[in-house]
């Protein structure tokens, strides 16, 4: 049944889905809290690592990621702000887990990148930005951690420009660092706000808010910060271009914010000019055309599944992003992989872990679905004429390891947790050619995934395992006449199967695969199995 198109409308221009962005450890899990907390969406925040009996910031809900106190898998949290529906979605910055990130990314209209004051533009930052590029993603930037001691927030800025091509433009400037951080002064309004660090930055902060003309000003700043606020703004007016929301839009221009998510200065400037700037629902492409999103074609892709969510049901997640139209609970839709029509009877509000049953949503949401194994990460689910959306980019595992059992009595769970994991997308699971299921390999696009892997097979699926590296860095399907049995007296490589039981070969090094394309011209060395 589809639904008023006004009503449509309406809906789709209030929905906000952006990606929070870095380098590992800049901040953005402590953002995304205080993004909730400012927003109302809790009203207590927890940190990343918490101290016993303490509250955990709500997006790492994994225990390994509050073990650790990093993001392993990306979280999905929505809420209503103000007329807003925002969909945020916290990602995880460490290289080994980027697939997830960048898989989250295509599900974005915009991202909001975070810079350490200290640091700068690290490695991590810059390619992601790259990816945001690619999309074309409008980005806005927000430097961390003022409320210790860091770089120049000119200097900064400038780094951004030269390392990353976008130019910046400071819609609110810090008065003060570290011990003698005081505020923001918020450049589009000409007010300051002054905040007073409280409750561990756990609850939103007494503000105030004063023109920068105010005869009280200068006393309450003192002289020193009054001078050099009143020097940096001359600075920025001179050389400084103003902020244009088309450039913006464009992705050639990023506005810039300084604050502290951990004591919550400047942050709740930064989510008032982050909701009248970030972009609605972008429209995306399939086959080369656009989808609208207020189309009254419903369509959406899977992007990301995760097994053993909830403890004690132990189900499985798919996360999809709407791309356009309007969902209803019990909706029938179109499997286009599968080429099949299911029912949709369970969407899933998500706040992290937690989960709410929902009747409806539209273009720009995020939900979850629970997946009995029909959904794969990249499938297009839509109602009449079938679309493929191809925006979840796929890697190729670089990292192998065998794995081995400690109890053999336990390969049932080994069997249950490796095929879940690999259908999460994080590692993929072989076989080696005519060893049946005897000692599975893994492969992964970084070496923590081994470590998480290991973690949470012994912790949600209760088999213990040991993980031996194997030296091989790239895998290839093979298509054509294979004779796995002369293939596999080759040194440097080793034969296996997939899942599906396609031939494979793992490679060391360019070189042998280079050498096996030679030596056998009548075969295909592919990246994907299809
Ligand atoms: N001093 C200071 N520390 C901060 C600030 N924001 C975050 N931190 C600390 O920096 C560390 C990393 O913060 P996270 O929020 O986990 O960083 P992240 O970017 O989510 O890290 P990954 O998800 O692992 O990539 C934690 O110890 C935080 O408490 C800040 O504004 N000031
Ligand atoms: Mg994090």
């Amino acid at each position: 049944m589809s639904v008023d198109t006004k009503i449509l409308q309406n809906e789709v221009v209030r929905r906000r889905t952006f990606a929070i962005i870095s380098h590992p450890d800049a901040g953005k899990t402590t953002l995304t809290e205080k993004l909730l907390l400012y927003g109302g969406a809790i009203h207590l925040a927890g940190a990343v690592k918490a101290k016993k009996a303490s509250r955990h910031a709500t997006s790492d809900w994994m225990e390994i990621e509050k073990e650790r106190g990093i993001s392993i898998t990306s979280s999905v949290l929505q809420f209503d702000y103000q007329q807003f529906r925002i969909n945020l979605l916290d990602t995880p910055g460490h290289q080994d887990f980027s697939e997830d990130t960048y898989r989250t990314l295509s599900a974005a209209d915009s991202a909001v990148m975070l810079i350490d004051n200290a640091k700068g533009v690290e490695t991590q930052t810059k390619k992601l930005f790259e990816v945001c590029r690619l999309r074309d993603l409008p980005i806005f930037t927000f430097i961390n951690k003022l409320d210790r001691e860091g770089r120049d927030p000119l200097e900064l800025m400038s780094e951004v420009e030269q390392l990353l091509g976008i130019q910046c433009v400071p819609m609110t400037w810090p008065i003060g660092m570290g011990q003698s951080f005081r505020g923001v002064y918020d450049r589009e309004n000409k007010l300051i706000h002054l905040f007073k660090a409280a409750f561990h930055g756990q609850k939103k902060l007494m503000t105030q808010t004063i023109s920068l003309e105010d005869a009280e000003t200068a006393t309450l700043l003192g002289d020193h910060a009054m001078s050099t606020l009143r020097h940096d703004l001359e600075l920025l007016e001179m050389a400084g271009t103003p902020f244009s929301k088309d450039a913006f839009l464009k992705s050639t221009v990023t506005p810039v914010y300084f604050g502290s998510a951990l004591t919550n200065f400047g942050v709740e400037p930064f989510l008032q000019s982050f909701i009248e700037l970030a972009p609605p629902p972008a429209a995306y492409s399939s086959d080369g055309q656009t989808v609208a999103p207020e189309s009254d074609q419903f369509s959406a892709f899977v992007f990301k599944i995760q097994a053993n969510m909830d403890p004690a049901h132990r189900d499985r997640v798919a996360f999809m992003r709407i791309c356009s139209g309007h969902f209803e609970r019990q909706m029938e839709v179109k499997h286009v992989r599968l080429n099949k029509t299911i029912r949709l009877s369970k969407p899933l509000q998500l706040m992290a872990q937690e989960r709410q049953l929902i009747d409806e949503a539209y273009a720009g949401d995020v939900i979850g679905l629970f997946d009995t194994g029909q959904l794969r990460i990249g499938d297009t689910l839509c109602t009449g004429n079938p679309l493929h959306f191809s925006e979840v980019p796929h890697f190729s595992p670089e990292f192998f390891a065998k794995v081995r059992i400690r109890d053999p009595l336990k390969r049932k769970q080994l069997k249950k947790g490796l095929d879940q994991l690999s259908e999460e997308g994080a590692i993929q699971v072989f076989y080696q050619w005519g060893m049946g299921e005897m000692d599975p390999i893994v492969g992964a696009v970084g070496v923590l995934q081994f470590e998480v892997l290991q973690y949470r097979i012994e912790n949600e699926y209760g088999a213990k395992i040991t993980l031996e590296r194997l030296p091989y860095d790239l895998a290839r399907w093979v298509q054509g006449d294979f004779d796995a049995k002369k293939f596999s007296q080759r040194e440097r490589s080793l034969c296996i199967v997939d899942r599906d039981e396609k031939p494979m070969v793992l490679f060391k090094g360019d070189w042998s695969l280079r050498h096996a394309m030679n030596d056998f011209p009548q075969l295909k060395f592919l990246l994907t199995a299809s």
